[in-house]
């Protein structure tokens, strides 16, 4: 199934995938990539949330209080002053579970970023579609009780604590938004490229900081096992470089066997965008956002 735009301009045998204009066309963007069903399925998400409702403060109390000793060393300052302001304002904390509206009122005040609930995982169009709109689809359930070190899948706790506390940051909702708006009618390489990329920035990503690596990948600091393995030294190592990054496979039921490491925000940033610049498309993308809308230009 392919939407195809029909109001981009292209020549006939070079259609343009569909996608979203403005804010409210996300709510087409809700393709869900399902592993298993739910219905049949007990360990899928679903199965997991609604046995798992009964244990779900107690999931997050030990899932909140074992990473909050490991931060202050592994996590990057960027993610330390967020999670800082999020506990004084946010009602962040061990004894509960934030509420995603009031997490969305405060993002929105620091960085114009949003949450919206989303059932499942998404297909990686449709979830980099929203960040161009700053646009969070966060899931809702919690990881199963038996391991709350490591969950292959999202869940709340990935999102509150790994994802929300750096989309609080300015310059990393920044670099967020601009994979988003390189991904709008990108080829399915491309954005099978641009996930990637994704992958190894957004959720596993290192950066170096005052001489020491650090974590900023949301993927890492939602899982006391992988963020103290991935930066053990065990793991291999390899500088960020969009090029190379792109195309290193990975996998999503275990820890990476490597992660990628940035000299700085400031410098994956600067990649990022040249490597999002050389992607070919027969029009090019303006945000608004007075409107939180689009404007598609002819021209590349
Ligand atoms: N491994 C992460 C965690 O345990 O929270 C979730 C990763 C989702 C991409
Ligand atoms: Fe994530």
């Amino acid at each position: 199934l392919k939407r195809v735009a029909d109001d981009v301009r292209t020549i006939p045998e070079e259609k343009v995938p569909w996608f979203p204009r403005k804010i409210r066309d996300l709510d087409k963007c809700n393709l869900l990539i399902t592993k298993y069903d739910p219905d049949m399925d007990q360990d899928h998400p679903v199965s997991v949330y609604l046995s798992n409702i009964a244990r779900l403060p107690f999931i997050w109390r030990e899932v909140y209080r074992t990473l909050r000793t490991i931060y202050p060393d592994l996590a990057c300052r960027q993610f330390l002053g967020g999670l800082q302001q999020l506990e004084r304002e946010c009602g962040y904390g061990e004894d509960s579970i934030p509420q995603l509206r009031e997490v969305s009122a405060f993002l929105r005040e620091k960085t114009g970023f949003q949450l919206r609930p989303v059932a499942g995982l998404l297909s990686a169009r449709d979830f980099l579609a929203s960040l161009a709109f700053r646009v969070f689809q966060c899931t809702q359930y919690i990881r199963h009780a038996s391991a709350p070190m490591h969950s292959p899948e999202p869940d709340c706790c990935h999102e509150l604590l790994g994802h929300i506390p750096m989309l609080a940051d300015k310059e990393f909702a920044q670099f967020s938004q601009e994979i988003g708006l390189a991904s709008l009618g990108a080829s399915d390489e491309d954005i099978e490229r641009l996930s990637t990329l994704y992958w190894f920035t957004v959720e596993f990503g290192l950066c170096k900081q005052n001489g020491t690596v650090k974590a900023y990948g949301a993927g890492l600091l939602s899982s006391y096992g992988e963020l103290i393995y991935a930066l053990s030294n065990e793991p291999e190592y390899k500088p960020f470089n969009p090029e190379e990054t792109a195309i290193q496979p990975y996998q999503d039921q275990t820890f990476q066997p490597v992660y990628f490491v940035s000299e700085s925000f400031e410098d994956a940033k600067i990649k990022m965008r040249r490597y999002s610049s050389s992607i070919q498309r027969p029009f090019s993308v303006r945000y608004d956002p007075f409107t939180c809308s689009l404007e598609v230009l002819d021209q590349p």
